[in-house]
């Protein structure tokens, strides 16, 4: 059986890192591992022997090179590059910030997705995989800048899949909840680890590799199987605003 390629954004970290992982070691995937960070990228490839490509995804110029640079077929492409900036009200928030979370979370996935889209199809199997959020779902306080990009994020990928049926190319929405990662709410607070960590006080948040696994069971299903929106939270989180927390919860 031919050997399935898989290109993954936001590879140096979190749920891009452990589908890289996921995707080589469990499932035999060559992989291509995309990502601003080199140091990154060369662990990455020294673990699991995925090929990597430094790149920016809100950089045509560097989403124009990835295509360039990659090696055809594509099968699968896991749009996971994405994140929050700030925590402030819709009256506070900065406009840069609202700016650059679309850039991010909703442009540059359009435009990896639009530079890959070719090799997907060529392959004759592609897969097109964007990890949304529960954000893009349900709205909550002080999030609206994250929460308006990924409601936009989902919706670009209802769209894309009307517009592909029947192409052979399937796209697969996974929407995580509260998922503690190194990086995302350190990233929402601007550095602020006290305030990073007290997102996740008193439940057990998924992990980056409880999302690998569910990307890599998507892309792995029969190809006639298409799993168009997998809805991914901690138990103890039932809503954006609905959270149980308690001292024993936390590992
Ligand atoms: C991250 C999940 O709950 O912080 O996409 O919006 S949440």
């Amino acid at each position: 059986m031919e050997q399935l390629h898989a290109v993954v954004t936001g590879a140096s970290s979190g749920i891009g890192y452990e589908t890289v992982r996921s995707l080589t070691r469990d499932h035999g995937m060559r992989v291509t591992a995309v990502a601003r960070r080199r140091d990154r990228l060369d662990e990455l490839a020294a673990q699991t022997g995925c090929a990597v490509v430094q790149a920016d995804i809100t950089s045509q110029e560097d989403v124009d090179r990835l295509a360039r640079e990659l090696d055809e077929p594509v099968h699968v492409l896991v749009n996971n590059a994405g994140g929050a900036i700030g925590w402030d009200t819709v009256a506070e928030s900065s406009l840069q910030a609202w700016s650059d979370q679309y850039e991010l979370n909703v442009v540059g996935t359009v435009r990896v997705t639009q530079a890959l889209l070719p090799a997907l199809t060529a392959s004759g199997r592609g897969d097109v995989v964007v990890v949304t959020s529960t954000a893009g779902h349900e709205p909550y306080e002080n999030g609206a800048g994250y929460v308006a990009a990924k409601h936009a994020a989902v919706a670009m990928t209802r769209t894309l899949r009307l517009e592909l049926t029947g192409t052979g190319v399937r796209v697969i929405e996974i929407a995580p909840g509260m998922v503690r990662t190194e990086e995302f709410s350190l990233n929402r607070f601007g550095g602020d680890d006290r305030a990073a960590d007290a997102v996740y006080e008193g439940i057990e948040p998924l992990t980056a590799h409880d999302i690998a696994e569910a990307i890599t069971w998507a892309v792995t299903r029969p190809h006639h199987v298409n799993i168009d929106q997998l809805v991914i939270r901690p138990r103890e989180q039932a809503g954006a605003a609905k959270t149980v927390r308690r001292p024993s919860n936390t590992p």
